[in-house]
């Protein structure tokens, strides 16, 4: 269940749309079924949401996620960084590659505000106001105050990582925060997934599906 959707009030935040996370980038991180989102996510803006924020992983192209930038280390092992733990991928969403851009078939006509991030070669950022030092900001919260935002839908690549990053920043910052289940791919073992999503849901973030933004 949800309340009316108010054009002012309510934004849907899509996460990381882009080529270098699905199949048409094979050589990037590819997370299975990740072009499926889109059209879930184009149902959604074409319902009464009226506002879209896209944000766009956009790294330097030896950015220290990248396992590549780590001698003797593979995708999906971790390294200590000064801020903590970080998880290795292969080289993906480097800044103005093809594979970085906003994918050709999201529809963009509600779109008002991309922010790029991760684009410090130090620092990864999984979530979209917050970088993964856990105090960088990226200015999204106080851009979304500004425009008068008060609940937010999310969706897009991926759960556990940025989706479910950016949904517990958007709560800490005192939006309400639902997530899009069925608009947002997944990455991982179910484990891992399930006990993401029991963390949200104790931060008070809520779950719903495309169909009930328009009111199914
Ligand atoms: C993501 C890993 C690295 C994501 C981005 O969009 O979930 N995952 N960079
Ligand atoms: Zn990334």
């Amino acid at each position: 269940m949800r309340p009316a959707l108010h054009a002012e009030e309510d934004v849907l935040l899509v996460v990381d749309p882009q080529p270098t996370f699905m199949a048409l980038c094979p050589d990037e991180l590819p997370v299975p079924g990740a072009e499926a989102v889109i059209p879930v996510i184009n149902r959604i803006l074409a319902g009464p949401i009226a506002r879209a924020v896209v944000t766009q992983d956009w790294h330097h192209p030896r950015h220290l996620s990248f396992a590549s930038q780590h001698p003797g280390k593979r995708p999906l092992e971790t390294v200590d960084l000064p801020y903590g733990t970080q998880v290795l991928w292969p080289d993906h969403g480097v800044r103005a590659t093809p594979g970085a851009a906003i994918h050709p078939a999201l529809d963009q006509a509600k779109v008002v505000m991309i922010l790029r991030k991760g684009f410090r070669q130090a620092i990864d950022s999984y979530s979209g106001f917050r970088e993964n030092d856990r105090q960088t900001g990226t200015g999204l919260a106080e851009w979304l105050r500004a425009v008068g935002a008060r609940r937010l839908f999310i969706a897009g690549i991926t759960r556990p990582y940025c989706v479910d990053w950016t949904a517990e920043d958007a709560a800490a910052a005192r939006f309400e925060t639902w997530v899009v289940e069925d608009a947002c791919a997944r990455l991982g073992p179910d484990d891992a997934l399930d006990a993401s999503r029991a963390r949200l849901e104790a931060q008070g973030i809520r779950f719903t599906t495309a169909d009930t933004l328009h009111g199914e």
